[in-house]
């Protein structure tokens, strides 16, 4: 079976998925497109046909699964039509901007009767991540007590918000750390350094961000968006038997006019590129099946709210405590 489809949003990340499902992925096609701006989907429709929104292009006989990458504002009501039509849908992160709009989301994927919905934190498809996880889960470093994390990017776009370094940068790492530990994050707080002179006027950056979970592992976060030299995620766990770190991507080392040195990704989609493969290829194997398996709404859900804690936390310079619901059985 060649799944078809249909992708909402042909912004920067829908354009990579739209050029990674027609070279890279197995058993897909791109039928379907859309757009705010007609003119874009439209210069990278390629075979696709343009619809003129997003219920459209759900409900079009020649769209099998959905893939959604418009604004995230936009998110919450693109997978609920979705659900409703019951058609596989992969979300970007976030899967929605308030944790209320995630749980319409976790009832009606409940009363649907199976999973629908995939959330893109393709970093759970990182070979180093899943490596991570795998010597965690086997308990090779006993207990994890601490976990320290950076999310550095070369430079921030001009409409990038001191808010965003929590919904769109640091939730990556609050997913990862949920998934790393198996533990939900209680409280949040968020201390600022000194700002870098590389920020326009209106972003606090960096920030440094604190989490405990349940259990009582600290988890650090530095999120610093002009921090200038590249694309760098770093992640260390320190357990009570050992200590894990995140592994750089595998670049070769080159000795030269007296040095050594290796290549800085400078973007993410440099960094994480063989992880949108797997995450995309993963979900299209899911579609026949029609049951997803990657982060699900419950996962997006609990990082949308511990973001959503955290940006009361840059707000109120206080410590924050995340209210979450119990996680349904539905989602065990
Ligand atoms: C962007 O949305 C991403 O997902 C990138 O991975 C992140 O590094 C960047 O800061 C976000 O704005």
């Amino acid at each position: 079976m060649t799944v078809r489809i249909g992708v909402i949003g042909t912004g920067a990340i829908g354009r990579d998925h739209i050029d990674r499902v027609t070279r890279r992925i197995r058993g897909a096609s791109v039928t379907a497109v859309t757009d705010l701006d007609r003119a874009l989907a439209e210069k990278s429709a390629g075979e696709a046909k343009v619809y003129p929104d997003g219920a459209a292009l759900i409900a079009s006989p020649e769209v099998d699964a959905v893939l959604v990458a418009c604004s995230d504002a936009a998110h919450a009501e693109h997978v609920l039509t979705a659900i409703a039509a019951g058609k596989p849908v992969l979300c970007e992160k976030p899967l929605a901007v308030t944790p209320e709009d995630c749980l319409r989301i976790m009832a009606a994927e409940e009363s649907h009767g199976s999973r629908l919905v995939q959330v893109g934190f393709m970093r759970r498809y990182d070979a180093g991540y899943r490596e991570m996880h795998r010597v965690i889960s086997a308990g090779d470093i006993g207990r994890p007590l601490l976990m320290h994390c950076a999310h550095r990017n070369r430079a921030s776009r001009p409409d990038y918000t001191t808010e965003m370094a929590v919904l769109s940068s640091g939730v990556h790492e609050i997913d990862a750390a949920r998934w790393l530990l198996s533990d939900e994050i209680v409280s949040t707080q968020v201390i600022n350094p000194r700002s870098t002179r590389h920020r326009l006027p209106h972003l606090t950056d960096p920030q440094f961000m604190l989490f405990e979970t349940a259990s009582g592992i600290r988890i650090d976060l530095e999120v610093f968006v002009n921090c200038r030299y590249g694309y760098d995620i770093r992640c260390e766990t320190v357990g009570e038997e050992g200590l894990l770190r995140l592994p750089d991507p595998a670049r070769p080392e080159l000795r030269a006019s007296a040095r050594i040195g290796t290549a800085i990704d400078q973007e993410w989609d440099d960094r994480f590129s063989a992880a949108f493969d797997a995450e995309l290829q993963a979900w299209v194997d899911s579609v026949p099946t029609g049951r997803a398996t990657g982060p699900s709404s419950w996962d997006g859900y609990a990082a949308t709210a511990v973001a959503t804690a955290t940006v009361r936390a840059q707000q109120s310079g206080d410590v924050e405590q995340v209210n979450m619901r119990e996680r349904p059985a539905f989602y065990a």
